[in-house]
């Protein structure tokens, strides 16, 4: 899945800030070539001639939100860990723990980007006043470990990584982390409770990791794509950044966009944020022949599911949001009229259960507990009631009654699968509800 569907000739640095640089052939670009391409002239710029709050400044302007699926602004971000001022402070780490269902963009980024991640760090880190940085790499992602490994030598070696970078007196390095497969260690302070060796529990917010993180010091952690948008904004300025997208969205520049599921051409392309999901639908071939458009799933599993008709919607955080789901990371899954929302749903919530900590009831018990119930209903033995029980048991799992962003995001496709296809699930009911049994209630499996 993970390939640019664009060619070389189709793309610039005006339309394809992130992805221009790259080869048709899917090697690496390094050291010699990502230099030819001005790489690292950002760095450059920004360590001699600005300070650190303006590219702040100039992060908020752009309007570059989040892209590992939140979309909370880059640029107030990196202001709230700022609040002390500029003693040295903290961490930088990127989280490119990229385990999402149907998700596959970073890792592009890092197998053939892997200098555009080093870059868009050192400015994050110079922003922040960070001296040491991690990047938190999913165990899985070989090919991106031995890709940046190789990069973070090479820019050692030339000096934009160590002391005095670019002759600026500001002193970075960076520390590739490889995490042990768990989809948790992606929320940021499972990953922060991971990086310092400890069980992968999510912490409690507030604190944000901004003021108190890895090792209790100020620590900013941003997915890979968001820190990539960071030197085109340094090198080209926050208005030229906003243009890109125009009038189709209020968030600025571009997003990778992918689909995967049931279409012609999976894949990847690099498009103005708010680009109408008909149009990435085009590019994907539409569906496969002989089926017809059921669903899609905006931006991973823990995304809601919406219908055809919202296809001609632009995908953009605000845009999705208002329709009830999340653009999250902005790679669609596609469902057609020939998979059962009842299968699907089960298959995604039996790896929401797996992969729960275990930290808080709603998720530890009620996700398989969940799951026993679609394997009911899957096998047409469900019975009276189920279909309530998996609402109540989503509510339950919704925002703001655990610690972290999995049993909500767990919930979300399954509201709105119910929401849409409660047909699906009702034939499911093949049994009056029973009377009440003495079995304890499920607490896994
Ligand atoms: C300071 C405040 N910082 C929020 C920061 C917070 C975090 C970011 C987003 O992710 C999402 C879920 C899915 N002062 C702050 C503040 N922040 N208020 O903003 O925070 P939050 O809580 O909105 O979300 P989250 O828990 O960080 C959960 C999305 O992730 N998701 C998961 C994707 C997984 C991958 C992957 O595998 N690569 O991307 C899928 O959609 O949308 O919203 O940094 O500290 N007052």
């Amino acid at each position: 899945h993970s390939q640019l569907r664009q060619s070389a000739h189709e793309r610039r640095e005006e339309t394809h800030p992130l992805t221009w640089r790259m080869r048709d052939d899917g090697q690496p670009v390094f050291l010699e070539e990502y230099s030819k391409k001005d790489g690292y002239a950002a760095v450059k710029h920004v360590l001699n001639e600005l300070s650190g709050k303006d590219v702040i400044e100039q992060m908020k302007t752009a309007n570059v939100r989040g892209r590992g699926g939140a979309g909370f602004s880059a640029g107030v971000k990196w202001s709230l860990t700022m609040q002390g001022g500029d003693l040295p402070r903290g961490y930088l780490v990127c989280n490119a723990d990229e385990m999402e269902p149907g998700t596959f963009k970073d890792r592009l980024i890092m197998e053939q980007m892997p200098h555009l991640l080093i870059e868009g760090m050192i400015l994050g880190a110079y922003a922040n006043n960070s001296r040491f940085g991690y990047i938190f790499l999913r165990g899985e992602y070989v090919e991106s470990a031995r890709a940046l490994q190789r990069a973070i030598e090479e820019a050692r070696a030339a000096g934009w990584l160590g002391d005095n970078i670019a002759g600026s007196g500001f002193d970075f390095d960076i520390a590739l982390h490889t995490g042990a497969g768990r989809y948790i260690c992606g929320e940021e302070t499972a990953l922060i409770n991971s990086l310092e060796g400890k069980r992968a529990n999510p912490r409690a917010k507030p604190p944000f990791p901004g003021q108190s993180g890895a090792w209790g010091k100020p620590t900013v952690v941003n997915n890979v794509e968001t820190l990539c948008n960071t030197p085109a904004v340094m090198r080209h300025g926050a208005e030229w950044f906003q243009g890109i997208s125009g009038d189709l969205s209020d968030d600025g520049g571009t997003k990778l966009y992918g689909v995967s599921g049931r279409v012609k051409r999976t894949g990847l392309w690099e498009l103005p944020i708010g680009t109408p999901g008909e149009e990435i639908m085009d590019l994907a071939g539409g569906v496969v022949e002989g089926q017809s458009l059921k669903a899609w799933l905006p931006g991973g599993g823990s995304t809601g599911f919406l219908l055809p008709e919202h296809l001609k919607l632009g995908l953009d955080f605000d845009t999705i949001g208002k329709e009830g789901s999340r653009l999250g990371t902005g790679l669609l899954t596609v469902v057609t009229d020939q998979q059962s929302m009842v299968s699907l749903m089960r298959n995604l919530e039996a790896f929401f259960a797996r992969e729960s900590c275990g930290w808080c009831t709603p998720c530890r018990d009620g996700l398989p507990w969940t799951v026993k119930i679609l394997q009911a209903l899957e096998r047409g033995e469900g019975e009276e009631g189920d279909i309530e029980l998996l609402e109540k048991l989503a509510d339950d799992q919704g925002p703001g009654k655990t610690f972290c962003a999995h049993a909500p995001g767990a919930a979300m496709p399954l509201s709105s699968a119910i929401k849409y296809f409660r047909d699906e699930f009702e034939a499911g009911v093949s049994h009056p509800r029973r009377e009440a049994h003495a079995d304890p209630i499920p607490v896994g499996e």
